[in-house]
Formats: structure tokens, C-alpha cells, sequence
């Protein structure tokens, strides 16, 4: 059993200034039970925490570390950007190059506006569809996560077509009226919504592969038919790719699926580490944006030199060092390994991924949706959290987030996280 006497005395000293002793929820292992570690040291395919104790890394700080922790490249970017300033609040040639790699990789993308996380990405891109169609209305699906503005705060009902409730207090219910929350993978659900709202839906918003609640992947011909109907009925589709941007290709998911989005939202990856978040779209549409058009949005760390040169580093590093046959090459380890080893143990394991995400969910029946996906054991999912972690194997703190490799680990890392996963889930 690893001590974690330190992390535990800090924890409690954090609980003292900090709400629940975490600056992001999802940290305080309130999915899993126990007691959060602190890290103070990460690099490559490991973080160790303050009591000395290594691991194996599959959170990746929720994806910006897809290269692993500490890039050397990335890390002597910052340090010589960081020596010229850390902010100017004047345009930087960072930003004209940070938005020409973006637009290069996504021929979606005609133009792209940087901000500080890819919540303003998502709250900027539905004020903007609200703005260049004059419309209010914005579908959403339940599962997805599109950060924490107040009208995307809300929860899907049973299945029906439902207008949004807020699913956190201080939201007003008129702050959600206007969102419809939608099953994810559910055609008519998606036909009532449109026949229901004639020309009042500005947008439908979604994460084309939803990774914030497990992971589960779009039905065939699911994301082909969203890009139609949004035409048919002149509203635009918002792919938000904060978290598959950059991470299952160069072009993201859009790429994968061949889909054109109207808008698309970045984050993490393109940032390297450091806060960033991303919007982009058409021309016809960026250029609604002030100072040109009507729709006002801004950011006083927008384009930051430092988020920008670690962004830069990180998206150079990726599309010239061949890391997506890499990344394919050890995730396909891990399937193989995590179903092998949920097999022996004749534990029911759907185990989804695409690219260098995955999630195994502790249910017989197939995940591919929300509902699917609450049918997991989280019990025995709590158990397999704190069995791994005691392995030195960091997933995840809730069976409802997604996995991520980066190409820094190594086969031997994939063997000792597979060796671990077959001792654990013999416990379950
Ligand atoms: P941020 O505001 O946390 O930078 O991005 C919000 C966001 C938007 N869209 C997608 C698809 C996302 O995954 C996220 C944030 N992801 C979570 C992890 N599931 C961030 C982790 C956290 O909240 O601490």
C-alpha cells in the first residue's frame, strides 16, 4: 500500500482556503472515494506525487500532455518566450502563428479567436451562432460537457425532447430555457426538435466523440445526418473538439469523420499545457466578432505568448514527429491488454476508444449513450480506481471521464498497466 501521508496533510490544509481543497471539481476523487494526491513533479509518461510515489499517467492533465509531461521542446519554448515577457496585451506574432497552424490543419477553420479555456471557446461559439443567425435556441446532448456557462449547465430529461434545467444551483431557469437537451446517438430525437422549434434553433453544439462521460463513439452516419438537418434548417453545427482536437488527428474528429462544422472549439492540446482555449469557423461567420461585427467577446490573456509557444511547440511537435501511428500503436496495446485481462477475471468489461482515447465501463451491455453509459457498476469501479492506483497506475478519478496516452509511453508502460489491471480485477 503506498503512503500518501503528505498528500493527506496538505489536502487538509487545501480544505481550509479552497472550496472542497480542488480548483476543478472532478479532482476532489469525489467519483471514487478517498482522499485526492497532490502532484508536485511530471514528465513524460509519469506524474509522482508529494509523498514520493510514481505513476503511470492516463489523465494527462485531461489531454493537453498528448506528447507526454514536460516536452523538452516544449518546456525550452516557454522558458525563451517567458525570458522576452509572460503578457503583453498587444498582438504577438505568437497568436498569427498559433492561428495559421490551426487553420492550416482544419479546413473548417477560415479564421480562429483565442481565449483562456475551452469553456469561453464553447459560451463564445453559441453567442456567436446566436448572433449570425438571429436565432436563441441551442441543442445539446446529454453527456456532453461543454464547460460551465451558465445555459450549458443543464441536464437531458429521460429521453423525450427536453428544454434545459439547470443542473447547478445560481443558474436561473431563464439562463436554460433556451437549450434543448438531447439523447446523444438518437436521430428522431433530434427531427422532433426541429419540427417542434421551427427557425428558433441558432445551433446544435457537440462533442463529435463524447469524452465526459466515459467515452462512446457516434453511431454510423450519426454526425453525417446532424450536418444535414442543421442545413436544412438554417442552423449551424458546432463541433466542440476542446478535447479530440488535435488529439485523433490533426484535423480532429471532423477529419476522422469527414464532417465540415460550421464552428469548432479548441482547447487543451493547443495550448501545450498552459490555459488556452480556441473558436473558429467560416469567414462569413468569424467576422460577426468585434471589433468587425456585432457579437462581442474577449480576453484580457487572450493569445498569451506563453499559452501560444507552448501551443505552437506542442502542434509542431505532433503533425512533424509521426505521433498519431505511435499513439494507435500503444492504445491498441492497451485494448487488447485491459480486454484480456477483464476476460480472465470474467469481469464485464465494454471497453470503448478511437485514437489515443479510450474508457472501460464495468457493464455487460455495449455504451453508447448516457443512459448506456450509467449502467456501469461504479462500485466496482471505485475498487478498480483505487486497486490501480496502488499499482502506480493513474486513470481517471470517475468511471465517467475518458483515458488518454500520450507518445510517451513506452510498451513496457502498457505491459505494466495490462499486469496490474489482471491482479486488480481478480479483486473486483
Ligand atoms: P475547460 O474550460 O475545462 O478548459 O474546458 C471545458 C471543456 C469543453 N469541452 C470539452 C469537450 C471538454 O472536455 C472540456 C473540459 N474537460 C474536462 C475533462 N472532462 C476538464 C477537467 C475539469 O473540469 O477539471
Amino acid at each position: 500500500m503506498m503512503s500518501r501521508v503528505k498528500s493527506e496533510q496538505l489536502f487538509a490544509e487545501a480544505l481550509k482556503y479552497i472550496p472542497g481543497g480542488v480548483n476543478s471539481p472532478v479532482r476532489a476523487f469525489r467519483g471514487v472515494g478517498g482522499t485526492p494526491f497532490f502532484v508536485n513533479k511530471a514528465k513524460g509518461s509519469k506524474v509522482w506525487d508529494i509523498d514520493g510515489n510514481e505513476h503511470i499517467d492516463y489523465v494527462g492533465t485531461w489531454g493537453p500532455a498528448i506528447l507526454g509531461h514536460a516536452h523538452p521542446k516544449i518546456i525550452k519554448a516557454v522558458q525563451q518566450t517567458a525570458e522576452q515577457g509572460t503578457s503583453f496585451g498587444i498582438p504577438n506574432p505568437l497568436e498569427v502563428t498559433m492561428a495559421k497552424l490551426v487553420c492550416d490543419a482544419l479546413p473548417s477553420v477560415q479564421k480562429v479567436r483565442m481565449c483562456n479555456s475551452g469553456t469561453e471557446a464553447c459560451m463564445s461559439a453559441i453567442r456567436l451562432a446566436r448572433g449570425f443567425t438571429k436565432r436563441d435556441k441551442i441543442i445539446k446532448f446529454d453527456g456532453c460537457y461543454h464547460g460551465h456557462a451558465d445555459s450549458l449547465l443543464v441536464k437531458a430529461g429521460s429521453g423525450a425532447l427536453t428544454f434545459g434545467h439547470p443542473d447547478s444551483a445560481g443558474v436561473p431557469a431563464a439562463f436554460t430555457q433556451h437549450t434543448i437537451v438531447l439523447p446523444y446517438n438518437d436521430v428522431d430525437a433530434v427531427k422532433a426538435a426541429f419540427e417542434a422549434n421551427k427557425d428558433q434553433i441558432a445551433g446544435i453544439i457537440i462533442e463529435p466523440v463524447p469524452g465526459n462521460a466515459g467515452l462512446y463513439l457516434p453511431r454510423p452516419g450519426y454526425l453525417e445526418f446532424l450536418r444535414t438537418i442543421t442545413k436544412e434548417h438554417g442552423a449551424l453545427l458546432i463541433f466542440d473538439e476542446v478535447m479530440t482536437g488535435f488529439r485523433l488527428s490533426v484535423g480532429g474528429a471532423q477529419k476522422i469523420y469527414g464532417i465540415t462544422p460550421d464552428l469548432s472549439t479548441f482547447g487543451k492540446i493547443i495550448g501545450g499545457g498552459l490555459p488556452v482555449g480556441a473558436f473558429g469557423g467560416r469567414t462569413e461567420i468569424m467576422d460577426y466578432l468585434a471589433p468587425l461585427g456585432p457579437v462581442y467577446q474577449a480576453g484580457t490573456l487572450s493569445g498569451n505568448p506563453l499559452a501560444m509557444a507552448a501551443g505552437i511547440a506542442n502542434l509542431e511537435e505532433l503533425q512533424s514527429s509521426g505521433a498519431y501511428c505511435a499513439l494507435d500503436e500503444r492504445a491498441e496495446q492497451l485494448e487488447a491488454g485491459m480486454k484480456g485481462a477483464a476476460k480472465a477475471a470474467n469481469i464485464p468489461v465494454q471497453f470503448n476508444s478511437i485514437g489515443s482515447m479510450f474508457c472501460g465501463y464495468f457493464t455487460e451491455k455495449p455504451v453508447h449513450n448516457l443512459a448506456d453509459a450509467m449502467t456501469s457498476d461504479r462500485e466496482r469501479f471505485k475498487k478498480y480506481f483505487h486497486g490501480m492506483l496502488n499499482e502506480g497506475i493513474y486513470f481517471a478519478p470517475s468511471q465517467f471521464e475518458a483515458g488518454f496516452i500520450s507518445t510517451a509511453h513506452t510498451a513496457a508502460d502498457i505491459d505494466k498497466t495490462v499486469q496490474a489491471a489482471a491482479k486488480v480485477m481478480k479483486t473486483l
